[in-house]
């Protein structure tokens, strides 16, 4: 069959002819960490940041910027601290014959925030194993998803069951690393006879119909997904290009209105459930395996992630009088909780990412303060679990899959005894904080030395 006018011929053409990339956008505004110009100087800037992922419809080509353009300069109209991030940031065809035209698109090369992950002519499994990688290095706070068209356009039937099934897997992926994502899935828009996968625009329907459905079986509080239904706001006559598939500059407006309503939605929180009236952190002394003097346990805790680096041994110990002073069988610790203790090992190598977390099912709050306590514990010398020196740690408190509040080795421990270290914030102290987001805890290890131990026990969370 002679493929005209699809997904991924014509544009590749021109993606091939393009060549050379552009410089790199720079963001105009603030990054997490950085202080805000707001009102007050020195607070922890916190710009919601926003990743677009999808097909050409994302990548925007053929001149047009897509939906991200006026989807950018609509939520800067509506005052918020937002930014696009993404390992990409250009068009198919920019610096070819098809750059944004400035009498359209002025703002273009200045302070629009081009960074995206739009593949054009890729489906959801071409897509599927970049995931990991691309969020590796830019985390985002929402993923904005608009991907399925090569899909069903291609493949029909198959497309649509795949597609669907991909869709999940990506927000798994995600997930994997930002558990506290939020994903808006858009809708397909519609599909003419300028293009070949016209053929299969029956499927359309039944992939935008089974995606509705499948937004309510994905969502979890810690990682709310919704639907952004373009179907009742998009038509072939006046949105879509001739090709049939592509929006036109009338088609972006749209899109980006129903995008920028949704995004807003999800700024403000209200796509969660009811926060609980009283946060409390599940599993706070590690008990939950009932483990005997001296016995460790690497099985899994109910509520308690654990990393999975080799590199790192995470479990459950419960120490005995080698370890810590007052530990001897089922007694306390001196400075712990109970008789068993949250255990971090490193066989030697990188602990940065070894974070044990715990999402919680409540969400920032404003005017509230927060205060995570943990004890820390470091093992006498000589132990018989044969670790040979303490590991360190940092604790963090999270919204959304943003630090709000973090310290690292602000206590010592004297040998044989556990002390506590303590992170408290108030949201009035943070610019534009992460409101709506759900809370969570986070511990590892600090140091990488092999053979070191460090223990965590009597974690708790208090809010008033
Ligand atoms: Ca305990
Ligand atoms: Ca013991």
């Amino acid at each position: 069959m002679k493929r005209t006018s699809t997904l991924t011929t014509g544009l590749l053409v021109l993606l091939a002819l393009a060549g050379v990339q552009c410089a790199r956008s720079s963001p105009p505004v603030g990054v997490p960490g950085e202080a805000c110009t707001g009102d007050r100087p020195g607070a922890p800037c916190f710009v919601m940041r926003i990743m677009c992922i999808g097909d050409s419809n994302t990548q925007g080509g053929g001149g047009l910027p897509s939906f991200r353009y006026p989807l950018w300069f609509d939520l800067q109209d509506s005052g918020r601290l937002v930014e696009f991030v993404g390992t990409r940031f250009s068009i198919v065809g920019e610096n070819g014959t098809s750059v944004p035209n400035p009498d359209d698109y002025p703002n273009y090369y200045t302070s629009f925030d081009r960074d995206h992950e739009g593949y054009a002519g890729l489906r959801t499994d071409e897509v599927l194993p970049l995931v990991s990688q691309f969020v590796a290095s830019q985390t985002p706070d929402v993923c904005l998803i608009l991907l399925g068209t090569n899909d069903v356009g291609q493949r029909g039937f198959s497309g649509v069951q795949d597609g669907i099934s991909n869709l999940e897997e990506i927000i798994g992926k995600v997930r994997g690393q930002a558990p506290a994502t939020v994903f808006l899935l858009a809708t397909l828009p519609p599909i003419g006879s300028g293009s070949w996968y016209v053929a299969n625009a029956d499927f359309l329907p039944v992939f935008n119909n089974l995606l509705e459905f499948s937004v309510l079986l994905w969502s979890t509080p810690q990682s709310p997904v919704a639907l952004v239904d373009l179907r009742p706001l998009l038509n072939l006559a006046t949105d879509i290009l001739p090709d049939g598939l592509h929006l036109n500059a009338v088609g972006q407006e749209k899109v980006a209105l129903v995008m920028h309503d949704a995004l807003i939605a999800a700024l403000d929180g209200s796509l969660l459930p009811p926060t609980l009236a009283t946060p409390s952190l599940q599993e706070p002394s590690f008990e939950t395996l009932g483990l005997i003097d001296q016995e460790h346990s690497t099985l899994s805790l109910m509520d308690w992630v654990y990393p999975t680096q080799s590199n790192l041994i995470t479990g459950v110990f419960n120490p005995g009088s080698d370890s810590y002073q007052n530990a001897e069988g089922a007694q306390t610790p001196v400075g712990a909780e109970g008789d068993e203790v949250l255990s971090l090992e490193n066989l030697g190598g990188d602990p940065s990412l070894g974070w044990v977390y715990q999402v919680l099912p409540t969400t920032l709050e404003s005017g509230k303060t927060y205060r995570f306590e943990i004890a820390v514990g470091q093992r006498l010398p000589g132990n018989s679990r044969g670790t040979t020196a303490y590991g360190g740690y940092e604790m963090q408190l999270l919204a959304g899959n943003r630090v709000i509040a973090s310290s690292i080795n602000q206590v010592t421990p004297v040998p044989g005894i556990f002390e506590s270290d303590m992170l408290t914030v108030n949201t009035a102290d943070l610019e534009s904080a992460p409101l709506g987001a759900p809370l969570s805890v986070r511990l590892r290890q600090s140091w990488s030395d092999a053979g070191t131990a460090t223990d965590f026990d009597w974690a708790r969370l208090s809010v008033w």
